[in-house]
């Protein structure tokens, strides 16, 4: 299991155990017949506002969710709880953006196993997690590389809060042989987990006609993602917080104007701390 908490609301509205007659299961008795399902929602969201103004319109209406859940929950057929919670999980946090964190638990107190039980159940918790990217481009029309990409994380209706610094003109690093780069960071809020993330960055710069060719050599889009969260990753694919960051000018940077007291998960230091180390200029 990984954590991936972060700043997230700590006060909750809750919806404990809503019926739904509904139809998901392995078994093709379980389709045909239906059995009741009871859904708990926890729903992270800041209350401050609305609980100081009395006002409706700060919060989240829970007959609205419950109602949502219910519909989900009856429109599409899973075989799995795990995909009728995944699913709904992520319905809930696109259509109510006051919620930054969902617990979803669905049971099923009549699964149908040849034995006595009170009832099984899954229960997932998803949210809107924290992004910061690394942009560049040294090919082609760079400013232009640099602005479709970052539309297109802007369209992506599974990421949200795109900001980005400005972009500066930068010496290559590492393999020195090759034009200028324009660089800049980005802090987004997503709902991909980290591997789906980067192939849906691997997507982008595909669209951008990234060749993958020369390692570090010339590209017309380089996505890297820097942090997740507070995320510790290390795969074959991914490794996160990004290894170099904290050793590169290009990196910290733009990232220092957007993101200054964000914390490195691992030298536990803010980024303008490691900008410092590096002799960032504005000291
Ligand atoms: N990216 C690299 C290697 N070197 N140098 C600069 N200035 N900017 C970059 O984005 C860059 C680099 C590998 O991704
Ligand atoms: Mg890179
Ligand atoms: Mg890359």
């Amino acid at each position: 299991m990984r954590y991936y908490g972060e700043d997230r609301s700590v006060d909750q509205i809750r919806i404990e155990n809503l019926e739904v007659y509904a139809h998901h299961g392995v078994l093709k008795e379980e389709n045909t017949l239906g059995q009741k399902f009871l859904v708990s929602l926890i729903l992270f969201t800041d209350t401050a506002k609305a609980g100081r103004s009395d006002n409706l319109s700060f919060s989240v209406d829970y007959a609205d969710v419950a109602h949502f859940a219910e519909r989900q929950m009856k429109e599409k057929e899973y075989k799995l709880i795990e995909s009728a919670a995944e699913n709904l999980a992520e319905q809930i946090l696109l259509q109510f953006p006051l919620i930054d964190m969902i617990s979803v638990e669905i049971r099923k107190p009549w699964a149908p196993i040849l034995l006595p039980l009170d009832h099984v159940s899954v229960k997932i918790q998803r949210g809107w997690t924290r992004v910061y990217l690394s942009v560049g481009s040294n090919m082609g029309d760079k400013e232009e590389n640099i602005e479709k990409a970052v539309q297109a994380l802007r369209e992506d209706r599974r990421i949200r809060k795109v900001t980005e610094s400005t972009r500066i003109q930068t010496k290559p690093y590492g393999y020195t042989e090759q034009d200028d780069f324009l660089n800049s960071a980005v802090a987004l809020e997503t709902i991909y987990q980290p591997e789906e993330l980067l192939m849906r960055l691997h997507q982008i710069e595909e669209q951008g006609h990234r060749e993958r060719e020369i390692h570090w050599g010339p590209r017309t889009i380089d996505l890297d993602i820097l942090l997740y969260g507070d995320a510790l990753i290390q795969t074959e694919k991914l490794v996160i917080p990004h290894r170099e960051m904290h050793l590169r000018d290009f990196v910290l940077r733009p990232l220092v104007q957007i993101a200054p007291w964000a914390v490195h998960p691992v030298f536990h230091k803010t980024i303008y701390e490691l900008y410092q180390e590096k002799g960032g200029q504005d000291s």
